[in-house]
């Protein structure tokens, strides 16, 4: 039995962050029902395509494990439809734009008197206030979360990242949300309202950016290289690239072979425990009793100093190198490794981070697994679905309807003709 097993989840999602939080709800047990427009579906099955007429990498690798049927909610018969999915769900999710739903007609009122115990979750760009109406995608959300001012080089404009914080992110914050308002109905029977704001999702990620912005107040930030620089402090945190910025400073350096391989880096991590150890391996023994060096305080205004140092010593070394040497000592480091370099690493496909897919009109391709691992509910991968390959399913065997209601509804152009005609 899986953890989730049991739940129905009525999946309006669409793009990123809302799949992102129903595909791991699905590898969780959860039956999952994407419902998608008829004829058109998600949006990203035809984006990014790499295949001619198949449903893109961007689609498949957020649609695991889910059921697909189309059903028109803006039509009449489709909204019947879509009033007894909401009667048998669990729990509804939904990322369209603000009041998308409301305007079909289904406002959190009006689900309420369908299904009191309906659990609504929503991600949206912004929380309540002056944004609330505004679109949003990743890139906005990282700007306007706090992420891209404090991301880059000082002398640099503000940069956005790769990690999919804004929806991904906020996805993640979603199925979260959903979880606990399952547990919360066990005791009081009701369903509620869940949301959760991508700005809010991305400053949540950047709480450590906040924390800068009031100790500033209370003078310079030590832990950032522009302190030892001399460079003034403004009002707002800074960025401060690639430096860690926390109680134990870190920087990417340079590794053997960096003028070929735009990936022959590595983190690297000055912890204060292991000091003794960076000394004797970087060969500045003396820094060890050097009262300019040999405490964190003293060395602060000299991270350039030492991080040239230590980079001096990792420069002689591959990055692979520099962990073997590292990690028996303790000393924190890590490779910066490429998309590459994680997709072809056996211990990621291993535990099932990395996984290989079938998918009938793509053939073989390469996914992201289930990062959370439960011991007692593991998560297979399989592949996502077509555009409305279980309408029929759904239909009959989950909403009772019969054959002949079935084909009502094709001709009535309440669900898509050809997909529900396909299973
Ligand atoms: N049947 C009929 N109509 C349907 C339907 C169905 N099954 N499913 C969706 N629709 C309609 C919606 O009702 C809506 O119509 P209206 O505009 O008439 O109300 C429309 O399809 C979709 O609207 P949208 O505005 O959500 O889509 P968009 O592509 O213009 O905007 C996005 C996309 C992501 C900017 C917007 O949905 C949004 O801001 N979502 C919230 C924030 C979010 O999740 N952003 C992250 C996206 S991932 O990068």
């Amino acid at each position: 039995m899986k953890a989730l097993e049991g739940v129905r989840i009525l999946d309006m999602t669409h793009v990123q962050s809302g799949p992102t939080c129903t595909q791991l709800l699905a590898w969780f047990g959860a039956d999952v029902i994407k419902v998608e427009r008829p004829g058109v579906g998600d949006a990203t099955r035809g984006q990014l395509r790499d295949v001619p007429d198949a449903d893109s990498l961007y689609f498949t690798m957020l649609n695991h494990n889910k059921r697909s049927m189309t059903l028109n909610t803006k039509d009449e018969k489709g909204k019947e439809v879509f009033t007894r999915l909401i009667e048998t769900c669990d729990v509804m999710v939904e990322n369209f734009a603000p009041g998308a739903l409301d305007r079909m007609g289904f406002s959190w009122e009006r689900i309420q008197e369908i299904n009191p115990r309906m659990i609504y979750a929503s991600v949206k760009g912004f929380g309540p206030g002056p944004y609330s109406e505004c679109k949003v995608y990743e890139n906005v959300a990282q700007c306007a979360g706090g992420a891209a001012s404090t991301t880059g080089f000082l002398d640099g404009p503000p940069l956005v990242t790769g990690a999919q914080i804004g929806d991904s992110g906020t996805g993640l914050h979603l199925a979260l949300g959903i979880v606990t308002a399952l547990y919360q109905r066990e005791h009081s029977g009701r369903g509620q309202r869940v949301l959760a704001s991508m700005q809010d999702g991305v400053l949540n990620l950047c709480r450590v950016k906040l924390r800068d912005q009031q100790r500033l107040a209370h003078g310079p930030l030590k832990e950032y290289s522009q302190f030892g620089e001399g460079i003034p402090f403004a009002d707002a945190t800074p960025r401060a690239g690639n430096d860690s910025g926390g109680g134990q400073p870190g920087r990417i350096l340079k590794c053997k072979g960096w003028e070929q391989d735009a990936n022959a880096y590595t983190y690297f991590i000055t912890q204060a425990a292991v000091w003794e150890k960076i000394c004797d391996v970087i060969g500045r023994p003396e820094w060890k009793e050097d009262p300019d060096f040999a405490t964190p305080p003293a060395r602060l205004p000299r991270l350039n100093e030492v991080f040239e140092a230590i980079e001096h010593w990792t420069m002689t070394k591959t990055k692979y190198e520099v962990m073997e040497i590292c990690n028996p000592l303790d000393i924190p480091v890590g490779p910066i490794l490429s998309m590459q370099e994680l997709s072809e690493e056996p211990s990621l496909r291993e535990t099932g981070t990395i996984v290989e897919v079938d998918h009938p009109t793509r053939g073989k391709y390469l996914t992201v697994g289930n990062p959370v691992k439960l011991s007692d509910s593991p998560s297979e991968v399989s592949r996502s679905p077509l555009l409305g390959e279980h309408t029929r399913e759904i239909l009959q065997d989950v909403l009772g309807y019969s054959e002949e209601e079935v084909s009502g509804l094709r001709e009535a152009g309440a669900v898509g003709r050809e997909d529900c005609a396909t299973t």
